[in-house]
């Protein structure tokens, strides 16, 4: 088994080329991840979601410990054997969908206390607690247990739960159990203020991770004020580590964080908006409900490589939609999945040519254009 490594295989400006190497293979960044909350990627087989390019699934602490249980996936040869997903898998420390999703939360010091959204049942999670659930679950990267500090907090608000966010990573740290080819981020918190975002940085390199996630963000603070927090905050970050933007975001936001240093990410966007008709393509967002495309016999993106490009029509899809019929959301997020990974290979291979800044320009221009 080899050891966990990031290797820097080029650089374009702040834009990062890398190579994850892990115990469940490699991962080429800038990387996107997609969302498997329940240990599924919604609507998608893990074969279809490997056929997207998708390299890294994401898990989730809060819902797994709730449904079937960390002890249940553990019994069953872990998530990658339960899911089918010999990958490499990250799962969220579930701080942050405790306070999104369930009832009667209560963060004192030790952690967080709750009542699961789906029973009402009592529980409690801490650093360690969480730490623990994800080694149950196998997960290749272990995020670390902190609290996403709600926007706009003042900057009094944003160091106190910042403050406690570190003390929990340190908790998290000590938990963690190193395993070759395994490893365990830490999460900048810090809102919108550059020198909590540098206290931050620096309690957590002191603490030695794997890689760095820089959480807190996409929480309502608007693109420009998420792009100047990572502006103060990559540089800080050490340039041999992964750094991971969490619950980032659309294609628009991915390419401007690549231009600032981000090598991952992972976004509900692409999974959620394709359950409803919603399409990413090369020429922007189209919604495969409306009347237009009743009759459109051509690809949804002829530009696509996608099952639901390379086969179907854009009539065909409106009309799966227009009947609820199941192989809509399913095709569409092949599709969105697709999409995201055509423009991350894309960014990969601006940055090693040296045009990142162009790539980035052509393919905003082309959203802008509209499809026909
Ligand atoms: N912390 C954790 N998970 C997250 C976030 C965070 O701040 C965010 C913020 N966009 C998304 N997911 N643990
Ligand atoms: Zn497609």
């Amino acid at each position: 088994m080899t050891g966990f490594a990031f290797h820097n295989l080029g650089q374009d400006g702040a834009a990062r080329r890398g190579r994850l190497v892990t115990a469940h293979g490699t991962a080429e960044t800038p990387a996107f991840m997609a969302v498997g909350t329940a240990g599924t990627v919604k609507a998608m087989t893990a074969d279809a979601v490997r056929a997207t390019g998708t390299e890294i699934v994401l898990g989730n602490t809060y819902h797994l410990m709730l449904r079937p249980g960390a002890e249940r996936v553990r019994a069953l040869g872990g998530l990658h054997r339960m899911m089918d997903w010999p990958g490499i898998i990250l799962t969220d420390s579930g701080g942050f969908q405790v306070m999104s999703l369930a009832k009667l939360r209560k963060i004192d010091e030790v952690g967080v206390t709750f009542r699961s959204h789906l029973d009402g049942s009592a529980h409690h999670l801490t650093p360690e607690s969480s730490t623990a659930i994800q080694n149950a679950l196998d997960a290749t990267i272990t995020m670390a247990f902190d609290e996403c500090t709600p926007f706009p907090a003042t900057h009094e608000q944003a160091a106190a739960s910042m403050r406690l966010s570190m003390r929990w990573a340190e908790r998290s740290r000590a938990a963690f159990e190193p395993r070759p080819g395994y490893g365990q981020f830490g999460i900048v918190q810090g809102s919108v203020f550059a020198d909590l975002r540098a206290e931050s940085a620096a309690a957590l390199t002191g603490l030695g991770f794997e890689g760095y996630a820089i959480g807190g963000l996409a929480v309502g603070e608007g693109q420009q004020a998420m792009f100047d927090t990572l502006d103060v905050t990559t540089p800080l970050l050490p340039t041999d580590r992964p750094r991971y933007l969490m619950g980032v975001g659309t294609p628009d936001d991915l390419l401007g964080s690549i231009a600032r240093g981000v090598d991952m990410f992972d976004c509900v966007m692409p999974t959620r908006a394709g359950r409803t008709g919603r399409a990413f393509t090369s020429r922007g967002i189209l919604n495969l409900r409306n009347a237009r495309f009743a009759a459109e016999d051509r690809p949804l993106d002829p530009a696509c490589p996608c099952l639901a490009c390379a086969r179907h029509s854009r009539a065909y899809l409106h009309h799966l939609f227009r009947c609820d019929e199941m192989l809509g959301p399913m095709l569409l997020t092949t599709h969105n999945l697709s999409y995201y990974q055509t423009v991350m290979r894309g960014a990969r291979e601006a940055i090693e040519a040296g045009r990142f800044a162009a790539y980035a320009a052509a393919t905003r221009d082309a959203w802008s254009q509209g499809d026909d």
